[in-house]
């Protein structure tokens, strides 16, 4: 678990760490070099079966396919952030190999992680373009992954939500950093390459605004709430994870943009030590989780920092009550 994640700290503290070194998995009685990413994309050529065949591993050629490429690049920049902010060593933080697999199913609109590895359609073309085209979208699929490894968070009503809104987050993060780009700079668009120009609208999510990604008349009106006063009661989508997920979503926002910088050194690290944290309960509510948040963001910069200051307003803003 995250419990590395100190020492790795001490480590890139001293002097001269030098490069990682190779440690023995027990387990698989192999050595490997924490640092790099262990990538495998596979090709499910428009059928249901998992993982389909192997179309690229690690350190191999682009294969021509944009499908299998992109996928090789998201999961390779999505493994340099958690390794470069984080120090952790993919999804299970012990170098668990990134297993992909493309053209699954015929027109398929949507991406998943399984409990094993990610999923990627291709989308019909008339609504939705292949999940791949946006690097947040598949760190928002590892993503949830590595939640499963650490906080576990049961995919229904408020935990749900948290586990799809933290998704969200490391998943504009990791486009973020891969731009460069400081919290003013971003748009804060979950799969903003995805739509196609038939839809009116410019992604699938918005963190900044939820509920203005799009109002279409074949894909409807962005569903999602911003604020606790409009909290979805529902039990589809099981209980509404992708709706209220807008909440937190507003939230992580509200506290990025108040701090400034790049939104992954300061809201982010606050963000994954709330995931890692063994007190985080996997039934966690919003109130609970914020509750979190703010011992840790007390933890890493101080009871009376801006950082707690900041927090608390932006959770108090969306109607989480502290
Ligand atoms: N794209 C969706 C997600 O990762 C698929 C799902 O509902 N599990 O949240
Ligand atoms: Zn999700």
């Amino acid at each position: 678990g995250c419990a590395q994640q100190t020492l790795h700290h001490v480590q890139s503290l001293l002097p001269n760490p030098g490069p990682p070194r190779p440690t023995a998995i027990a387990e698989l009685g192999e050595l490997r070099t924490p640092g790099h990413a262990q990538r495998r994309i596979h090709d499910a050529e428009q059928q249901m079966q998992l993982p389909g065949n192997l179309r690229r591993r690690e350190g191999q050629p682009a294969s021509g396919d944009a499908a299998v490429d992109e996928a090789y690049d998201a999961l390779g920049a999505t493994y340099t952030f958690f390794w470069q902010v984080f120090q952790r060593d993919s999804i299970d933080d012990l170098g668990m190999p990134l297993i992909g697999t493309v053209h699954y199913g015929q027109g398929y609109e949507n991406a998943f992680w399984n409990g094993e590895q990610m999923v990627f359609g291709d989308g019909d073309g008339e609504l939705f373009q292949r999940f791949t085209r946006s690097l947040d979208v598949v760190a928002h699929e590892l993503t949830h992954g590595l939640i499963e490894s650490e906080a576990g968070l049961v995919y229904f009503n408020q935990p749900g939500a948290l586990n799809e809104s933290v998704s969200d987050v490391f998943g504009v993060l990791t486009k973020q950093h891969a731009l460069g780009q400081t919290a003013a700079e971003a748009d804060w668009l979950v799969g903003a390459e995805l739509l196609t120009d038939k839809v009116n609208g410019v992604a699938l999510r918005s963190m900044a605004n939820p509920g203005t990604a799009y109002d279409d008349p074949l894909l409807g009106r962005d569903p999602q709430p911003a604020h606790m006063r409009d909290f979805i009661e529902t039990r589809d989508d099981n209980g509404g994870v992708h709706l209220n997920s807008g909440i937190p979503n507003r939230a992580f926002y509200l506290a990025a943009m108040a701090l400034g910088g790049y939104a992954w050194e300061q809201a982010g690290r606050i963000w994954y030590a709330t995931i890692c944290d063994p007190q985080l309960p996997n039934d966690a509510d919003f109130a609970t989780f914020a509750g979190v948040t703010l011992n840790h963001a007390a933890q890493l910069f101080g009871r009376q920092s801006p950082q707690l200051q900041a927090l608390y307003e932006a959770w108090t803003s969306v109607g989480v009550a502290l």
